[in-house]
């Protein structure tokens, strides 16, 4: 496990560029924060990314649900991206068989691979979906493409457990070029019976909320401190803070719990 050493030092060792680039970002502007934002208009999502993105390190969008997506959508994300220095995270969740899946990231309307340096993928289909990505990403000429992979999910009943979790993990290891790490509740890598010594696989940890416990549709939540001390890297927090009554003021104070939490972990 590399989550006793900081930001910095996993920045120096780690191999791929975008995870170098992640916790540069983290590190600079003190925040481990992923702002879920869920928002179903363009000019909602592209104020709540402006507002909020000086405290945020990725933000994590699902394009999809957006009512006038288009152009206009992907150049104000990008363009906002650049401007407050976050990355840009497509809660695609993919899960088809690799053909279709190739298909689904590179075009379509959404043309996700254009924009999105993060994307999510379910290995329910097996590895075929993860090598396709890969192929994707190694082929596609723009660097700074990844993928995390949903080892666990935060909904009451989930089957992501278990030895599903544990082969998320062999599968993460046979594509280290472009699988950052996981989306899990905790830290997963140190379960692994291969892990070796300096492998760094990153841990994104959604259901993270302050004041609720959960919503009427199986959500299940934690806190950032929680969250942090069971080695989640980085936080996806979204109604929490969007919904919040001053959205800024929240994020900044997820901002100070996960970065706090993360001081102790280090230091401790
Ligand atoms: N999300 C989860 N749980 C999971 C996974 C993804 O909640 O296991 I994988 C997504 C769904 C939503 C966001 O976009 O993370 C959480 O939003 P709230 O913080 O508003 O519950």
């Amino acid at each position: 496990s590399r989550s006793g050493l900081s930001y910095e030092q996993r920045a120096v060792q780690h191999p791929n560029p975008l995870v170098k680039k992640l916790f540069a970002i983290a590190e600079k502007k003190k925040t481990n924060i992923v702002l879920s934002a869920d928002l179903t208009t363009t000019n909602e999502l592209l104020d709540i990314a402006d507002r909020l993105g000086p405290h945020i390190a990725v933000l994590k969008t699902h394009i999809d649900i957006v009512s006038d997506f288009g152009p206009s959508t992907i150049e104000g994300l990008t363009e906002l991206a650049q401007r407050h220095d976050f990355l840009l995270f497509e809660d695609r969740k993919f899960i088809d068989i690799g053909n279709t899946v190739q298909k689904q990231y590179k075009g379509g309307a959404l043309r996700i691979h254009d924009w999105a340096h993060i994307v999510n993928a379910s290995i329910l289909a097996g590895e075929g979906i993860i090598q396709a990505l890969d192929q994707t990403i190694r082929d596609g000429g723009v660097s700074e493409r990844g993928i995390l992979i949903l080892a666990e999910m935060t909904s009451k009943g989930s089957l992501a457990v278990g030895e599903y979790t544990q082969a998320s993990v062999e599968i993460a290891q046979k594509f280290p070029q472009s699988v950052l790490g996981f989306v899990s509740t905790k830290e997963l890598s140190s379960h692994s019976r291969v892990a070796s010594p300096d492998e760094d696989f990153v841990v994104f940890t959604t259901g993270v909320n302050l004041s609720s416990k959960g919503d009427a549709l199986g959500q299940q939540y934690q806190t950032p401190t929680t969250a942090i001390e069971g080695g989640s890297d980085f936080l996806i927090a979204g109604r929490g803070i969007y919904a919040a009554a001053e959205p800024v003021t929240a994020v900044k104070e997820y901002q100070q719990a996960g970065w706090d939490a993360y001081q102790r972990r280090i230091t401790s």
